[in-house]
C-alpha cells in the first residue's frame, strides 16, 4: 500500500511513528511543511523536516519534541559573546551539525529536496521525506505589538513572542510562485491513501496545500483522503493551532477545523472521543466521521490511531 501523507513537525512525527508501526509493510511518502524554514546564524533551520526526521530516526528530544536528544549549546554561548544572536532561538551543538551540512549542500546548488534525502540518509527514518517545495517559502504573521501592526517570521511569533499576541493573518510568502518539489504530484498521483495527521491546519498542512498544485493533485487522485484532528476538547493539543485558526477566520473545534478543509478535499475524520457529540456536524457536511481517542500518549497510542485512519479509508473507499 502506498501512503502520502501531509506533515507539519510534532503532530506530524508522532503519527507517523505511529503509522509505520500500524503499517509496517506500506510504502510511505511525507510531504514536509516547509513553511516555517527560517535563515538563522548563517544557516538554514528547517523546523518540520528535522523533526520528522528526528523523531522516525531516533534522535529527537522526547520531551520538548524538537531539537536533538542529549543536547549541548556551547556554540550558541560562544556567538552570543561575540553578540551574535538571535538569542530568542536555541540551536544546538548536536543540531547545528545538521545545519551545516544542509546549508553548505544547499550553497553548493543541491535542491532542499536532495538534501533533505542525503540528511535521511543518515536517519534512515523508514519513509520517503520530502520538502513540499524545492523554492522558498517563509510563514509571516500579521500582528499588532504596542499599537503598531506589522508582520513578523511565524518563528518569530512562535518563540519570541511565544503566540502571547493575536494573529491577524498567516501569509506563506512565496508559496504562489512555489512548484512542488519532484517527486510530490508523482507520490500524490500513485497513492492508495492520503492522510492529514493531527498537523496544525494552517501553518502545517495549509501551507503544504498553498503550493500550487498539491491540493488540487490529492483531490484528483481519487484515492481516500483522512485527516486526524489536531483539536481535542476545543483546544489544541499543544501548539498555537487556536491563534493561527482564528487569523483565518475558523473557530478551534474539531468539526469546524474538517469543515476548513471541506468534503471537496476530505472524505474521512477522526475526532477525539471528548468532541463526540460533533460527529453528526461533520458527516452533515457530506465527510464521514468517527470518534476514537487522539491522544498520542506513547508509541501504541499513536499505532492505533493510525490504524483507526487507515480502516475509516477502506469505509470510505
Ligand atoms: P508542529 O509543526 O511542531 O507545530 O507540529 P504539527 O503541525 O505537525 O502538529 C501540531 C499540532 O499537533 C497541534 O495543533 C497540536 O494540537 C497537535 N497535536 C500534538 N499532539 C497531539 C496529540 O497527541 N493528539 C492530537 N490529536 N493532536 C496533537
Ligand atoms: N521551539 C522553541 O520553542 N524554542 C526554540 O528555541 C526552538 C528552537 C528550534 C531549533 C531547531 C528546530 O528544528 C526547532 C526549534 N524549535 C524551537 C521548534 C520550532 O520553532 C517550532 O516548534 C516549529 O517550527 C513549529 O512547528
Ligand atoms: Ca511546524
Amino acid at each position: 500500500m502506498r501512503i502520502v501523507v501531509l506533515a507539519g513537525g510534532i503532530g506530524g512525527a508522532r503519527f507517523l511513528r505511529g503509522l509505520r508501526q500500524a503499517a509496517p509493510e506500506a510504502d510511505v511518502t511525507v510531504i514536509g511543511n516547509t513553511g516555517d524554514d527560517i535563515h538563522l546564524f548563517g544557516l538554514k533551520v528547517c523546523p518540520d523536516l528535522d523533526t520528522v526526521m528526528y523523531t522516525l530516526g531516533g534522535g529527537i528530544n522526547e520531551e520538548q519534541g524538537w531539537g536533538r536528544a542529549d543536547e549541548t549549546f556551547h556554540l550558541k554561548e560562544e556567538l552570543a559573546a561575540y553578540g551574535v544572536g538571535p538569542e530568542w532561538f536555541g540551536l544546538g551543538d548536536r543540531d547545528f551539525a545538521t545545519h551545516i551540512v544542509r546549508t553548505q549542500m544547499l550553497g553548493a546548488g543541491y535542491p532542499l529536496s536532495a538534501v533533505t534525502e542525503a540528511l535521511c540518509d543518515r536517519w534512515k527514518p523508514g519513509v520517503r521525506l520530502i520538502p513540499m517545495s524545492d523554492d522558498r517559502v517563509e510563514t509571516h504573521v500579521a500582528v499588532e505589538v504596542e499599537g503598531e501592526r506589522k508582520a513578523v517570521h511565524f518563528q518569530e511569533y512562535w518563540v519570541r513572542l511565544r503566540a502571547s499576541v493575536d494573529a491577524h493573518a498567516v501569509v506563506p510568502v512565496g508559496a504562489e510562485q512555489a512548484k512542488p518539489a519532484p517527486g510530490v504530484l508523482e507520490a500524490i498521483a500513485s497513492a492508495d491513501v492520503v492522510l492529514f495527521p493531527p498537523s496544525n491546519p494552517v501553518v502545517s498542512i495549509g501551507t503544504i496545500l498553498a503550493v500550487p498544485g498539491i491540493r488540487e493533485a490529492i483531490a484528483e487522485a481519487g484515492v481516500p483522503v483522512i485527516g486526524l484532528s489536531p483539536i481535542v476538547g476545543d483546544a489544541p493539543v499543544r501548539g498555537m493551532a487556536d491563534k493561527v485558526l482564528a487569523a483565518v477566520g475558523v473557530e478551534a473545534t474539531a468539526a469546524a477545523v474538517a469543515e476548513h478543509y471541506g468534503s471537496g478535499l476530505l472524505d474521512g475524520w477522526l475526532v477525539d472521543t471528548v468532541d463526540a457529540a460533533t460527529v453528526d456536524r461533520v458527516e452533515a457536511a457530506g465527510i464521514r466521521c468517527r470518534a476514537i481517542p487522539l491522544l498520542m500518549t506513547d508509541l501504541p497510542a499513536a499505532a492505533r490511531m493510525a490504524r483507526e485512519a487507515l480502516t475509516l479509508a477502506e469505509e470510505v473507499r
